[in-house]
């Protein structure tokens, strides 16, 4: 990690325009970790010409070229994985091999869109023969990808790396408490050759560098992962400048545990399915439905997994980390406080973890019981490590109550029985189902949600229709 970061800008390194950089806090000492350039409107417009420059010549490349470019950046990547493993686990709090996981998936990203250059084709359309018609797939411009803090690297990298093949530009605004890897993954990139212009990196805070970014007359395209409250703020600016979004914004995800399910199996995917990078996944499982025959073997084996659970820093051996910001470790106490005047069982959990760091963020992996449906734990995202726990007696039961939320991005359903296996995943309004797993899904299977969760897909072939705009060309041949 840098003493100092600056945006990254035209393959360099670049200073702000009004001088101003903030800190940022380690969620794990609460001590500042490294100043930040503190991105303004000139900033982001200054990001945002270099990317339209450079659109002129990285749009009229051949694909095979721009693919070339993006392997080589993959192949940069897992050279410099560990460094930069290090920096985002430092950064978010998270544990060094999911840091490490999330760097081989954000070179995957970049090899695996790269591997789609000539799925970039259009068609030929029959009709009168006096005209030869035919469509292509055309680039948009300057894409803005907004990020948040839960997982930086690959966030980025799913709206980078299919914006470059199909020929977009793109400059990028991380959130304002994670920004380092982005920035590292961008200079990387151009020590890997990718020409200037074509991926900068603007750090500062939302409502002033991101709303520029939104708002920028040169962005052609947003991609935004976040809270619904700033989705919709987002999403009003790009209604009123009729560009194209994606929204990604997170879930409320049910997994449901059926009587004759792999009980073992199931339990241990439950328990990671929320708990894993302390349920900072927008797709964490976070309620689980159990039907009610089991529920009681299901709550003891969740239970003796968090037991065992070691929350703290994990550079130090931890196995589970703090949460990433103030804010949301704050959010996390205050929804603890809510299920007990809701009147939930807390299994166990609860708060701090008990004998554990004196300073950080850190919550122990909390299982509430005695939740129902209408609870404000049952329908809000914590964001955190808390699960709630809902029983139900029938199928159809828990396809209600797993549908009955604003969310829609993931559901899971552990059955032995292929019947139910397919009603089930038929019926629940999500846009990721997992039979028998949970997060099954990679950089190739698409992703996106249902309702609030958002709209758009990104990862696998799908996310190219978001970064392309089809145009048909009619010729008369006669
Ligand atoms: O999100 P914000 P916050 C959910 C999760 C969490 C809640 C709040 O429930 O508790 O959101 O988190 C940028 N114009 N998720 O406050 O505000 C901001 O700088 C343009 C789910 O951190 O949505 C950051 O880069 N941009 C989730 C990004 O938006 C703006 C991941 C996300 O911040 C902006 C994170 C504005 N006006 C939180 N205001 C997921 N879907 O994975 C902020 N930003």
């Amino acid at each position: 990690m840098k003493d100092r970061y600056d945006h990254f800008i035209h393959g360099q390194w670049t200073a702000p325009a009004e001088g101003k950089y903030f800190e940022r806090i380690s969620p794990v000492t609460e001590q500042p970790l490294t100043a930040i350039a503190e991105g303004s409107a000139s900033d982001i417009d200054r990001a945002v010409q270099d990317a339209q420059a450079a659109y002129r010549s990285w749009s009229r490349l051949p694909v095979e070229t721009r693919a070339d470019h993006m392997r080589a950046v993959a192949a940069a990547l897992r050279e410099q994985a560990d460094s930069l493993a290090e920096i985002q686990a430092r950064e978010t709090g998270k544990a060094l091999s999911r840091s490490a996981n999330d760097v081989r998936l954000t070179a995957r990203y970049f090899d695996y869109y790269a591997s789609l250059a000539h799925s970039l084709g259009g068609e030929t359309i029959v009709g009168d023969p006096s005209l030869h018609t035919f469509t292509v797939r055309a680039p948009y411009g300057v894409c803005g990808n907004i990020v948040p803090w839960n997982s930086p690297l690959q966030q980025a990298a799913r709206g980078i790396a299919p914006a470059l093949i199909a020929g977009n530009t793109t400059v990028v605004k991380p959130s304002e408490e994670t920004p380092f890897s982005c920035l590292e993954l961008a200079r990387i990139a151009a020590e890997a050759g990718l020409p200037p212009g074509v991926l900068n990196v603007v750090p500062g805070y939302g409502r002033v560098a991101g709303a520029a970014l939104v708002s920028h007359p040169l962005v052609r395209k947003v991609t935004f992962t976040g809270s619904v409250a700033t989705g919709r703020s987002v999403g009003a600016i790009a209604a009123e400048r009729i560009i194209p979004l994606s929204l990604e914004l997170g879930g409320k995800s049910p997994n449901l545990i059926f009587e004759d399910a792999d009980l073992p199996a199931a339990i241990d995917a439950a328990y990671a399915a929320i708990m894993g990078n302390a349920g900072q996944i927008c797709s964490a499982g976070s309620r689980l439905l159990v039907q009610r025959s089991v529920h009681d073997q299901v709550v003891r084996g969740l239970i003796d997994i968090a037991g065992r659970e070691r929350v703290g820093d994990t550079m130090a051996g931890a196995t589970m980390g703090p949460l990433t910001t103030r804010d949301q470790y704050e959010r996390v106490k205050q929804y603890l406080e809510i299920a007990r005047q809701e009147g939930a069982t807390i299994a166990c959990g609860g708060g701090r973890p008990q004998g554990g760091p004196t300073t950080g963020w850190f919550i122990a992996p909390t299982i509430l019981t005695n939740v129902n449906r209408a609870m404000r734990v049952a329908q809000e995202e914590i964001f955190g490590p808390v699960l709630s726990v809902i029983p139900f007696d029938s199928e159809q039961e828990a396809i209600d109550i797993a549908n009955d939320t604003e969310y829609g991005l993931a559901a899971a359903v552990w059955t032995r029985d292929v019947g139910r296996a397919h009603r089930v995943s038929a019926a629940l309004e999500a846009g990721q189902v997992y039979v028998n797993n949970y997060h099954g899904g990679s950089v190739e299977t698409p992703f996106g949600g249902f309702k609030n969760s958002g709209y758009g897909r990104e990862k696998g072939a799908e996310a190219l229709a978001h970064y392309t705009q089809i145009k048909t060309v009619i010729m008369k041949v006669t």
